[in-house]
C-alpha cells in the first residue's frame, strides 16, 4: 500500500487528493486530502473516479496509426517519422499556413500544455491557430485585455470576504467553478450566507446554484449585457457610484448608459425593471460587492460587451481591486508579464476576415479555412487535447472536413470522435505517471496557493511523457526532424527567461550570474526545471523542492490589492470605454426583442461530466447524468409534444429526448454539450451516445470582439418526433 498526493486535474477547482494504490500500483482509493490548505479534503464525484479513468482499459498506450480504415500500433519512434513526414509533405507543397493547430481544454489542466503549447505554435510558424478557448473564455480575455492592458489579468470575486455576490451564467455546483479556482465552491457560498452575505443568481434556469442563493431571476438567453446596461444606467441616474480606482473614460460611459433604461433593458432581457433598478441599488450599498459572469454569458451573441459590463459596475461600485471586491491573484508563477499594452485583431482569417484575438483565430471559422480552397488553404492539423467535433459549434461539419485533411496528428489518450481522423495519434501516459502544476488556473484563484504533485508511477520504458511527445512535435514542427533531442529546447527556454530576468529591475535575480543559477536548477526532467526556474523568478521565494517539501500544497495567503502591478494600459489607467467594445453598442442596439413564441437553446452541465471525455467511466454516467432536452412543461403542452422532439436550428436538426421540468424558464430549451458518441472504441461511452448539441449551434454566428462562439440564445423551432 502506498498513499499518494496529487491535484486533481479534471476541472478548475485543483482539489488536493490523497490516493492509495496497491503493490501494482492500482488505485483502491481516492479521497479529499484535509491536509490541503484550500480545498480541505473536499472532493466531487469526478476526482473520486480518478483511479477509474486512469486506468480506463480503453485508454491508448501506444501510438495508433490509421491506414484507410484500419488502425495499427506503431513504435513511437514509427509514429514521430510519420508525423514528421506527414507536416513535412503538407509544409513542402503548401507552405507553414497549411498546417493548422488546435489546443483543447485539458492543456489547461496540464504542464505539458502550459510549457509546450507556446513554443509548438511558434515552431509551427502558422497564424492557424485556434483552442477551446474561442468556445469558451474568449470574451473575458478580450474585455480584460482592453480595460487592463492584459487578456490574462482577469479579476476573480473575492468569495470568502465578500458581502455580496451577483452570479451570473455560472453554476458552480455543478461546474465546480471557472475563471474562479475555489475547491469547494458550494460551501464558499453557504458561508457568504451565514455571515450575512446575500447571493443574487441570474440564469434561464432555476439551477442547484440557484436553488442555493437568497434569490434567482430568470434572464433571457443572451441578453445578459442589456440587464447590465441597465444597471450601469441606473448606477449613474441614481448617483450612486463610488469609483474607487484611476480610471479612463468615466464620462464617455455615464454619457453612453443614458439611453439604456432599466425599462428598455427590462424589455429585452426579462428581468423585470424594478428588479434590475433594486440590483444597482443593492451593488452600490454592500459594503462590498462583486459581480462574477460565467459561461452562460460569455458563450453568447454579446459575450464580450457583458464581460466587459460586469467589470465597468464592479469598478463603479468601488469594488475592483478591494478584499470583498473582484481582486487579481498573485500566483507563484507568472507565466509571462505583459510589457505592451493588449491589441486586437492585429491579422484576420483567410476565408471569413475575422480578427484574431489573443493570438488565436476563432474556432468558428475552422471549418471554413480547412474547406475553402486558395493560398492558405489549412491541409493539415494538429490537436492536443481537443475534441472538437463534439465541442465546436457547427460540429458536424468539422467531422466531414477533418476527412479531407491530407494530414492529422492528435494527442489524446482516445480514439474519439475527433482523433478518429488522425493519420497518427499519440497517447499521452496516465495521470499517475505524470507531474503536475497549474500554471494558469492559479492565477484566477480566489486565494494564493501553490503546489507540485509529483508523478505517482513511473513511465514504463521507451513511453515518452505527454511534456516529451508535445517536445518532440515542436522539433519536427521547427523542421529539425523526428530524431532530434528536444532537451536543448527547454535550456533554451531557460536561458533566455533567466537572462530577461537577471536584467529586469527589482526582479529576485537582478544582476547575478546565468551559468550559476542555471546550475542550480532543480528538477528530474525539463519541464521540471522550467518550473523550478519560474517559482524561483516568482513574488514569492519558492522553488520546486520547496513544494515537493509540501505535497499538501502551500497557502500563500488572502488576496492583495495589486491593480497597479497588472495593469499595461498605455494611460495607466484602467479603460472604462475601450472602443472596439462602446463600437459593438450599435450591434446590440438593432437586436430586435424577442417575440413570445420564439424557443431559444442553451447549454449546461452536470457534476458527473467534463465536456466531452468522462462518459466512459462508468460511475459517472447514467441517473441524472443524461443527455436530454430541458423544456419547461407549457412549452410542451403548447407545442404537443411527446416523449422526443424534433429540434431543428439553422445549423442542423436532431431528434433528442425531453426532460420537461419547471426549473426552466419558458421559451428556453437546454441540452448538455459533449455527448454524441459515435465511431469510438469507448465501450461505456457507445452505451451512452447521446446526440451533440453543436449539430444545433450555428458557426455562422459569432460574438464580433472575441470571435467566441455562440452556444446559449440558439433559436431553434422544436416538433413532435
Ligand atoms: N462537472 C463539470 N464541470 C465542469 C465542466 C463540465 O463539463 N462538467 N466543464 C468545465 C468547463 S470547460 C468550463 S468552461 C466550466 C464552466 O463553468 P460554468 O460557467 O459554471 O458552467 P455551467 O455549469 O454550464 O453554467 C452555466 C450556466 O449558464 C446558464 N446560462 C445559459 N445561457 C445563459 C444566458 O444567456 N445568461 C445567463 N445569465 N445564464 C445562462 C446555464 O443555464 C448554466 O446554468 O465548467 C468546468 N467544469
Ligand atoms: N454547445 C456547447 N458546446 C461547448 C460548450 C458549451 O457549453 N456548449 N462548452 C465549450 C467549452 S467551455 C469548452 S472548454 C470546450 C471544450 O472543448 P475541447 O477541449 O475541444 O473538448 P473536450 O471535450 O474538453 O476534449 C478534451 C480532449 O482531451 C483529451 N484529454 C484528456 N486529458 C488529456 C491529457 O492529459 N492530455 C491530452 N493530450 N489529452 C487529454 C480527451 O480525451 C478529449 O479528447 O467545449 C465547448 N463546447
Ligand atoms: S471539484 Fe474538480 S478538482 Fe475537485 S475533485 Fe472534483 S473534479 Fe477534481
Ligand atoms: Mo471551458
Amino acid at each position: 500500500m502506498v498513499t499518494a498526493h496529487r491535484t486533481c486535474p479534471l476541472c478548475e477547482a485543483v482539489c488536493g487528493l490523497r490516493l492509495t494504490l496497491d503493490g501494482d500500483g492500482h488505485v483502491t482509493s481516492v479521497k479529499g486530502d484535509p491536509d490541503d490548505p484550500f480545498s480541505k479534503g473536499f472532493i466531487c464525484p469526478k476526482g473520486a473516479s480518478l483511479g477509474r479513468l486512469d486506468e480506463d482499459p480503453d485508454r491508448l498506450r501506444v501510438p495508433m496509426v490509421r491506414v484507410g480504415d484500419e488502425w495499427r500500433e506503431a513504435t513511437w519512434d514509427e509514429a514521430f517519422r510519420l508525423v514528421d513526414q506527414g507536416l513535412r509533405d503538407v509544409v513542402d507543397t503548401h507552405g507553414r499556413q497549411s498546417v493548422a493547430v488546435y489546443l483543447g481544454n485539458p492543456n489547461a489542466h496540464s504542464m505539458a500544455g502550459a510549457l509546450y503549447g507556446g513554443p509548438l505554435i511558434r515552431a509551427l510558424g502558422t497564424r492557424n491557430v485556434f483552442s477551446a478557448s474561442t468556445a469558451d473564455q474568449m470574451p473575458k480575455h478580450v474585455s480584460c485585455g482592453l480595460m487592463f492592458g492584459d487578456p490574462m489579468a482577469i479579476p476573480v470575486p473575492d468569495l470568502d470576504r465578500t458581502d455580496y455576490l451577483l452570479m451570473l451564467g455560472a453554476n458552480p455546483l455543478e461546474s465546480n467553478g471557472s475563471l474562479c479556482t475555489a475547491p469547494d465552491f458550494a460551501g464558499r457560498l453557504k458561508a457568504l450566507r451565514r455571515r450575512g452575505g446575500r447571493l443574487v443568481v441570474v440564469d434561464p434556469r432555476r439551477t442547484r446554484t440557484a436553488a442555493l442563493a437568497d434569490e434567482h431571476l430568470f434572464v433571457r438567453p443572451g441578453t445578459d449585457a442589456y440587464l447590465l446596461l441597465g444597471v450601469v444606467h441606473t448606477l449613474f441616474a441614481e448617483d450612486l457610484t463610488a469609483v474607487g480606482v484611476e480610471v479612463d473614460g468615466l464620462e464617455e460611459v455615464r454619457r453612453l448608459a443614458k439611453e439604456f433604461t432599466p425599462q428598455a433593458m427590462a424589455r429585452m432581457c426579462g428581468v423585470p425593471a424594478e428588479e434590475i433598478v433594486r440590483l444597482a441599488r443593492e451593488l452600490a450599498a454592500a459594503p462590498t460587492a462583486a459581480v462574477y459572469a460565467r459561461i452562460g454569458t460569455c458563450t453568447a451573441e454579446f459575450g464580450t460587451v457583458a464581460q466587459w459590463l460586469v467589470d465597468v459596475v464592479n469598478v463603479l461600485t468601488g469594488n475592483l481591486d478591494r478584499p470583498g471586491g473582484v481582486m487579481f491573484a498573485k500566483p507563484a508563477v507568472e507565466t509571462g508579464r505583459r510589457r505592451k499594452p493588449y491589441a486586437a485583431g492585429r491579422w484576420h482569417s483567410r476565408v471569413r476576415a475575422l480578427p484574431e484575438a489573443n493570438g488565436e483565430l476563432p474556432v468558428a471559422t475552422l471549418a471554413d479555412e480547412i474547406e475553402t480552397p486558395g493560398a492558405g488553404q489549412v491541409r493539415a492539423l494538429v490537436t492536443v487535447a481537443g475534441n472538437p467535433v463534439l465541442s465546436a459549434p457547427g460540429g458536424p461539419r468539422l467531422d466531414r472536413a477533418f476527412r479531407d485533411l491530407a494530414f492529422m496528428v492528435c494527442v489524446d489518450p482516445y480514439l474519439n470522435e475527433t482523433t478518429r481522423h488522425a493519420n497518427v495519434i499519440l497517447p499521452p501516459p496516465r495521470v499517475l505517471q505524470t507531474p503536475h502544476y497549474d500554471f494558469s488556473l492559479l492565477s484566477f484563484a480566489v486565494r494564493n496557493y501553490a503546489r507540485f504533485s509529483p508523478p505517482v508511477l513511473p513511465l514504463e520504458p521507451g513511453r515518452p511523457s505527454e511534456a516529451e511527445i508535445l517536445a518532440r512535435l515542436t522539433m519536427i514542427a521547427s523542421g529539425q526532424g523526428a530524431d532530434a533531442d528536444p532537451a536543448p529546447l527547454d535550456e533554451l527556454i531557460i536561458d533566455r527567461m533567466l537572462r530577461r530576468a537577471v536584467g529586469t529591475p527589482g526582479s529576485p535575480v537582478e544582476g547575478r550570474d546565468v551559468a550559476e543559477l542555471r546550475a542550480s536548477l532543480d528538477g528530474a526532467t525539463g519541464a521540471e526545471r522550467r518550473l523550478d526556474a519560474m517559482l524561483k523568478l516568482g513574488p514569492y521565494d519558492l522553488s520546486l523542492a520547496g513544494l515537493r517539501s509540501h505535497p499538501n500544497g502551500i497557502d500563500l495567503g488572502a488576496l492583495r490589492p495589486r491593480l497597479a502591478e497588472v495593469l499595461c494600459t498605455a494611460s495607466g489607467r484602467v479603460e472604462l470605454a475601450p472602443h472596439p467594445l462602446v463600437a459593438d453598442l450599435a450591434r446590440l442596439r438593432e437586436r430586435p426583442a424577442a417575440r413570445p413564441t420564439e424557443l431559444v437553446l442553451i447549454g449546461r452541465r452536470h457534476l458527473r461530466s467534463n465536456n466531452s471525455w468522462l462518459h466512459n467511466v462508468e460511475p459517472l454516467v447514467g441517473g441524472s447524468n443524461r443527455c436530454t432536452l430541458q423544456i419547461n412543461p407549457g412549452d410542451v403542452a403548447r407545442l404537443g409534444l411527446g416523449e422526443r422532439a424534433l429540434v431543428r436550428s439553422a445549423g442542423g436538426e436532431l431528434v433528442v429526448p425531453l426532460e420537461p421540468t419547471e426549473t426552466i424558464m419558458p421559451g428556453v430549451v437546454s441540452l448538455p454539450h459533449g455527448w454524441g458518441h459515435a465511431g469510438t472504441v469507448q465501450r461505456v461511452a457507445a452505451g451512452h451516445a447521446g446526440v451533440n448539441a453543436n449539430t444545433l449551434t450555428d458557426e455562422t454566428v459569432i460574438d464580433i470582439p472575441s470571435g467566441n462562439a455562440v452556444f446559449n440564445g440558439v433559436p431553434v423551432t422544436l416538433s413532435p418526433a
